[in-house]
């Protein structure tokens, strides 16, 4: 097996390597064994019951046992992920606010309200009046709203009031303004249950309603609260990649998407006692560094090295100097049990939603989250002098993150006037061509990571700003595109606009529910005016050139239903059924001015970027 083919990432080739000679499995071993059939890939088979499974070809004659027809098939199975995907972030969410309620009442030891003023922000938009009441008491009454928006039946969830006036206009319309976070889901759900709605466009259309429940709901609610207990992100300088593990310390690595027991952790290594514990051993000290969202989360508020994204979870442990991973949801690959027993890596589920198979399970419960923590250092401690077969890669990389939609600000617009009156006046005078998204994951089937740089070293080429999170952020941090210097790469526009400021042309926005920053960034553009009175009248693009899980699927449709264009790589789970992929690549455009588009080729797809970057432009009647 070449290792090269998978990536150029030079630490992963080197792990996949070292996995390969030790006889390891991993998740490139197993991809090359595993086919992809093409009727699932293109959405046309049918598992929703024992009439089949049916898998129908998209010729106009074919249908399932039931009658269902492949834009039927494929619009349900479409509409399953995105239900999927927004559940994933929405539970994410839940779980933040149930903490975020303890610790207002002061029972979650290790967690306090750290952003008072975000606190405020959240509370003013949630509709509860924040004057004279103690930060404790606010945080409770906003925790208890937010709870209820998830089981809310009627009306409309608060923060959709965020987004531009007309978009909230395009919704109404539609009628696709979510109730309730968890009756959105669970209506797509019964609707795509086998023998109910079967009109491609009406289940899309509540798709959209599910989406927006995510976008403007669990993951804007995850990242809010979140914010809330562990601060506001502000530009901070990290590493990055595998070399992050260090061969004298005891390596903790955390991998998953809640940051709860990671910050416990991150407050657990301070300890002076576990510290001597580690001295004891032999080990320098504790360093931690995390893996895909979480490993996002940390970076965005305290700067803790990433040691990899998704694709290098099992290949950290491979390093064999990882003495504990500790994961809790999402992501989390079955594989990682069985690598870990292959080193002497102790592997803990921590989540109550999520356990594998012959792992130690130790729950984090957050009434006693700092104990969980300490017990997980503990034993991290008492692997260390059980290493062998130890390898670290040399490479690590230079990175900034910290860029929320607040910060965004603060850099272009400096402390005293911070507004985003200056990204739009570099956008209307063109040094800015347009914004792009660059989100989601890694997937084995495609050279991985190389299509994030390749893409986005080509936008910024073009004087687009790249915007980045999840796993696609952390591919591009390795390539050294999020350190100012990067700007080097950057159009003379984008590159004058970077070096004024001093900020990399590539910005970490964090983690996937912080792709509802990006929103609030889109929206803020708007109504700093200038460039349309909707988010679908900006010079704007998203896409996931890598991406493989349900929840891209939730973030893509929610970009698309607020008005974002959205390209995808790799395969598409419509291509199945020409009808319906009209209808997501062009149609739904007249519905919410935006669509989907798959390319899986990353210098085609930042010209489709551009081109429609230029398009809207043009529109606005500021071509340059
Ligand atoms: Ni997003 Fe983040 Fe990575 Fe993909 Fe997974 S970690 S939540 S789903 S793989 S980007
Ligand atoms: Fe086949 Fe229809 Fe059952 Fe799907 S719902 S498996 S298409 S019979």
């Amino acid at each position: 097996m070449k290792a090269e083919a998978f990536t150029s990432c030079k630490a992963t080739q080197a792990m996949i390597e070292k996995t390969t000679r030790e006889g390891v499995t991993t998740v490139f071993h197993r991809v090359q064994e595993k086919k992809t059939c093409p009727f699932g890939s293109g959405g046309t088979c049918c598992r929703l019951c024992y009439m089949g499974p049916c898998r129908v070809k998209d010729d106009g004659q074919d249908a399932g046992v039931c009658g269902a027809t492949a834009e039927t098939i494929a619009a349900r199975n479409f509409c399953r992920m995105i239900a999927a995907g927004a559940a994933a972030h929405s539970d994410h969410a839940r779980e933040v606010a149930l903490v975020l309620l303890a610790a207002a009442r002061g029972e979650a030891p290790g967690f306090e309200i750290k952003d008072e003023e975000k606190l405020w922000a959240v509370a003013q938009d949630l509709g509860i009046d924040p004057v004279g009441k103690n930060k404790n008491r606010l945080a409770e009454e906003v925790a208890l709203k937010v709870l209820a928006e998830f089981g809310q039946q009627e009306g409309e969830i608060s923060f959709i009031r965020r987004a531009p006036q007309k978009r909230q206009e395009v919704w109404q319309k539609l009628g696709i303004i979510p109730r309730g976070i968890d009756r959105e889901i669970v209506e797509m759900l019964h609707r795509t249950h086998m023998g109910v709605d079967q009109e491609y466009v009406h289940l899309l259309l509540h798709g959209m309603r599910t989406a927006l429940a995510d976008g403007w709901g669990g993951s804007m609610i995850a990242t809010e609260l979140q914010d809330i207990l562990f601060g506001t992100p502000v530009p901070i300088r990290a590493k990055v990649n595998l070399g992050v593990l260090k061969p004298d310390h005891v390596n903790i690595i955390v991998h998953g998407h809640e940051p709860l027991l990671p910050e416990l952790i991150l407050l657990a290594v301070k300890d002076e006692e576990l510290l001597a514990q580690a001295r004891a051993v032999g080990a320098k000290g504790i360093n931690v560094a995390g893996i895909c969202c979480t490993a996002n989360e940390i970076l965005m508020r305290k700067g803790v090295p990433v040691a990899g994204s998704v694709l290098q979870q099992e290949l950290a442990i491979a390093t064999g100097a990882v003495e504990a991973m500790v994961v809790d949801v999402q992501c989390i690959m079955q594989g990682l049990g069985q690598v870990a027993r292959c080193y002497h890596t102790e592997l803990f589920t921590t989540s109550s939603r999520a356990r594998l198979p012959g792992v130690t399970h130790l729950e984090f419960d957050h009434h006693r989250g700092l104990e969980v923590a300490k017990e997980i250092v503990r034993r991290a401690i008492a692997r260390f002098p059980q290493r062998r077969k130890v390898e670290i890669p040399a490479e690590e990389m230079d990175l900034i993150a910290g860029f929320s939609h607040e910060t965004i600000k603060y850099i272009l617009g400096g402390r005293f006037r911070a507004s985003y009156r200056p990204l739009n006046d570099n956008i209307i005078n063109g040094r800015i061509r347009g914004v792009a998204a660059v989100v989601g994951c890694s997937n084995p089937r495609v050279r991985f990571g190389d299509l994030h740089a390749t893409l986005v070293r080509e936008l910024i080429a073009n004087d687009v700003l790249v915007l980045v999170t999840g796993c696609a952020a952390i591919n591009c941090a390795k390539e050294g595109l999020l350190i100012p210097e990067a700007a080097e790469m950057a159009g003379s526009g984008l590159r004058e606009v970077c070096e004024a400021v001093g900020m990399p042309p590539v910005l970490h926005c964090g983690s996937c529910v912080d792709n509802s920053r990006l929103l609030m960034a889109a929206t803020e553009i708007v109504k700093e005016g200038g460039l349309g009175e909707d988010i679908s009248e900006v010079p704007l693009c998203g896409c996931a050139p890598e991406w493989m899980s349900e929840k891209a699927i939730a973030i893509g449709q929610y970009f698309v239903a607020s008005g974002v264009t959205v390209g995808f790589g790799v395969a598409f789970p419509t291509t199945g059924s020409a009808k319906l992929s009209e209808f997501v690549f062009g149609g739904m455009n007249e519905y919410v001015g935006a669509h989907w588009f798959h390319e899986p080729d990353p210098v085609a797809m930042a010209r489709t970027i551009i081109a429609h970057i230029d398009a809207k432009r043009k529109a606005l009647g500021i071509d340059v």
